[in-house]
């Protein structure tokens, strides 16, 4: 199987929201309880995001939850840091605590906030894992070689790098690796982690967005790298084209046109994998494919 867009995109609008919102977007995903659970980026009428779940008992029909679960203002120690919004939510489960990394929006600029939870009611905020200006941080989802690890896109003057940390304890990051750069020239003249690495038998599998800046507007594309199971500063593969570009309208047209944005996945036992993306950062959708089609566009 390539990749398929699910035949009823978009899967969730902001008419599907019972409070008000802009727009709904940039789900992280997870099983939860059997479940099927996405973190989304809500919009708020004010122009700053919050995060609010919806869940489904089959991946593609879900219900938004009455209020949002997590707010700026639930961060009391770390408020300046999130003034302006909570973006764009990656989730991995590790034992049986699920770890947030999102992105902290404030007139610092973008930074990565890390925060805990088992049931998506009651969170911990630890705080910010990195200096501004960084977003698009995923945890792995297990712990290798001693540590925990993440990779992140920092961004100093004009580079727009992926890198790769470990920490001991989730707090005290070091060991600081590039891990990819774009290929510039290319649909990736800068590029960003995407979905949270899930783990296969050739390798760690995770999206990655490439951008291409057109003026004043940027073109957002997904494509896929794959990194070793026992050293994953090592880049095995990666897609030289991208697995999913806007083409439809419901990608085309919204807030921010001509973006396919995705960081949240869930793969199934049976090797398929659901992708769910937003389009124009206007709308939730459905992408589906497998490990194996995913692993040969690495090659
Ligand atoms: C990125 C992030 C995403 C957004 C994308 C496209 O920089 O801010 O939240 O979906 O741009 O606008």
């Amino acid at each position: 199987m390539e990749l398929c867009r699910y035949a009823h995109n978009p899967i969730l609008i902001k008419d599907d929201v019972p409070f008000k919102v802009n727009s709904i977007f940039n789900p992280g995903a997870v099983k939860f309880n059997d479940k099927y659970l996405l973190l989304c980026r809500v919009e708020m009428p004010t122009g700053r995001s919050s995060l609010v779940t919806a869940l489904s008992d089959d991946g593609c029909s879900f219900k938004v939850d009455s209020k949002p679960c997590l707010t700026p203002e639930d961060h009391k120690d770390h408020y300046s840091y999130v003034e302006w919004g909570i973006e764009d939510a990656r989730v991995v489960q590790i034992d049986d605590k699920f770890y947030l990394t999102y992105t902290g929006y404030s007139r610092f600029m973008p930074l990565v906030i890390l925060a805990e939870t088992k049931d998506f009611k009651e969170f911990e905020i630890i705080g910010p894992i990195s200096e501004p200006s960084n977003k698009d941080c995923s945890l792995f989802p297990e712990i290798i070689n001693g540590y925990y690890w993440k990779v992140d896109r920092p961004s100093a003057g004009h580079r727009k790098d992926i890198w790769i940390s470990k920490s001991p304890d989730l707090l005290h990051w070091g060991g600081y690796q590039l891990l990819s750069e774009p290929f510039c020239g290319t649909w990736e003249d800068k590029i960003g982690g995407s979905t949270p690495p899930i783990k296969t038998k050739d390798g760690w599998l995770m999206l990655y967005h490439g951008v291409r800046g057109f003026g004043i507007s940027s073109l957002y594309k997904l494509g896929v790298m794959l990194l070793d199971l026992e050293k994953p500063w090592l880049v095995k593969g990666k897609s030289r084209e991208p697995i999913l570009a806007p083409e439809k309208d419901y990608e085309r047209v919204g807030d921010v046109g001509n973006v396919v944005f995705s960081n949240g996945w869930i793969a199934e036992d049976n090797g398929g994998v659901k992708i769910y993306y937003s389009g124009a950062d206007t709308n939730i959708c459905i992408a589906e494919t497998t490990v194996d089609y995913l692993i040969s566009c690495c090659k």
